[in-house]
């Protein structure tokens, strides 16, 4: 689908991609082709051939093997960070360093004190300028239960529900990086949908695939509490071996509001009835990285991201690490206490 508007003459900001992987290739391509108000003016990846391939793809953007190059370079305005998890704070950093917004691929870091320089660095400088990539907030069928459930017609929200499953494993996966890689995003929509900080969890997990080592779990299951008196309970399965799913249900006083089925056609035949699943979350989430995408350039034309900021990130990894801590130690875990800074709307 290319936005009509794509071609229209009205000011483009121009932003420059880090990683050229399946996410970077998604983000350049919707900038490319589906973005109003944006064109791909760069894109940095060690992978040279990979990354000259994406920008004869999208437009003839620049190419920079140096994703810091691509930072300071002053044809980028603002940045897409999509390289390996350990690269995002010290990028984000550096987009801080040369106050350029930044939309930065989950998670924000790869530890809660990680992300918290990157909190630091933002207050220091006084202004937003990190938006965190949890894209599930721009998901249609999620930003329909979040409206049902402020709506008030299933009364006060007391339980979160999620359910996170993968098609396949990626190799050599440990059970931290199930938290940190995938469950931050269940651990970033109980925070959204209940409006309150995780308090205390409890991880236990099975090992049920077995091409990873033994002490991998690749199924694990939270139980929560909230700051508020509310629960939750997250499933993340990244070895599902049927499909990619992603759905949530919140539990009212009055009744209960879940994620609608995907849409698409319910086939019958050789009596039976099946529906196609998606493969992966490129494919599910599709709309919800064009909304994204599309709402975050335009926030920029207002001055500044109004989308996940960096608290977001830093508060999703402070509960993955009591997540952690409680895998480790087989026991339920107090997750720290959070104080936000002025900035993100507290009194810290
Ligand atoms: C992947 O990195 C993502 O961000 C996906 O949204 C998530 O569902 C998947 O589990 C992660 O590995």
């Amino acid at each position: 689908m290319v936005n009509p508007e794509k071609s229209a003459e009205i000011e483009q900001i121009s932003v420059g991609v880090v990683g050229t992987g399946g996410m970077g290739s998604m983000h350049a391509e919707n900038l490319h082709s589906r973005v109003a108000g944006a064109r791909l003016a760069a894109v940095a990846d060690v992978d040279a051939t990979r990354a000259k391939k994406l920008a004869e793809r999208c437009g003839y953007a620049a190419i920079f093997q140096d994703a810091v190059e691509l930072i300071q370079d002053d044809s980028v305005e603002a940045v897409v960070i999509a390289s390996p998890d350990l690269t995002h704070a010290p990028l984000a950093l550096e987009c801080l360093e040369y106050e350029k917004p930044v939309l930065c691929e989950k998670p924000l870091a790869d530890s809660a004190d990680a992300a918290l320089k990157v909190v630091e660095a933002e207050v220091e400088l006084g202004r937003k300028l990190v938006q965190v990539g949890f894209m599930r907030r721009y998901d249609p069928q999620h930003v329909a239960v979040k409206e049902a459930v402020a709506s008030g017609v299933v009364g006060a929200p007391v339980l979160f529900k999620g359910w996170h499953r993968n098609a396949g494993i990626e190799p050599g996966i440990t059970s931290e990086w199930v938290v940190i890689n995938a469950t931050i995003h269940d651990l970033d929509s109980t925070r959204w949908f209940l409006g309150q900080e995780i308090e205390e969890v409890y991880v236990r997990g099975v090992n049920t695939e077995p091409a990873l080592a033994e002490d991998v779990w690749d199924l694990q299951l939270i139980q929560l509490s909230t700051t508020g008196g509310r629960m939750g309970a997250i499933e993340t399965y990244v070895a599902s071996g049927y499909g990619y799913e992603v759905g949530v249900e919140l539990v009212g006083e009055q009744g209960t509001v879940h994620t609608a089925p995907p849409a698409g056609a319910l086939v019958r035949r050789d009596r039976a009835a099946s529906q196609r699943m998606e493969n992966d979350w490129l494919e599910r989430f599709d709309t919800a990285y064009m909304i994204e995408m599309q709402q975050w350039v335009e926030s920029l034309g207002h001055g500044r991201p109004t989308g996940p900021d960096a608290w977001d990130g830093y508060a999703s990894l402070v509960a993955a690490d009591a997540c952690i801590a409680s895998l480790r130690s087989g026991s339920p875990q107090r997750v720290a206490k959070l104080d936000p800074p002025a900035l993100y709307g507290g009194e810290g």
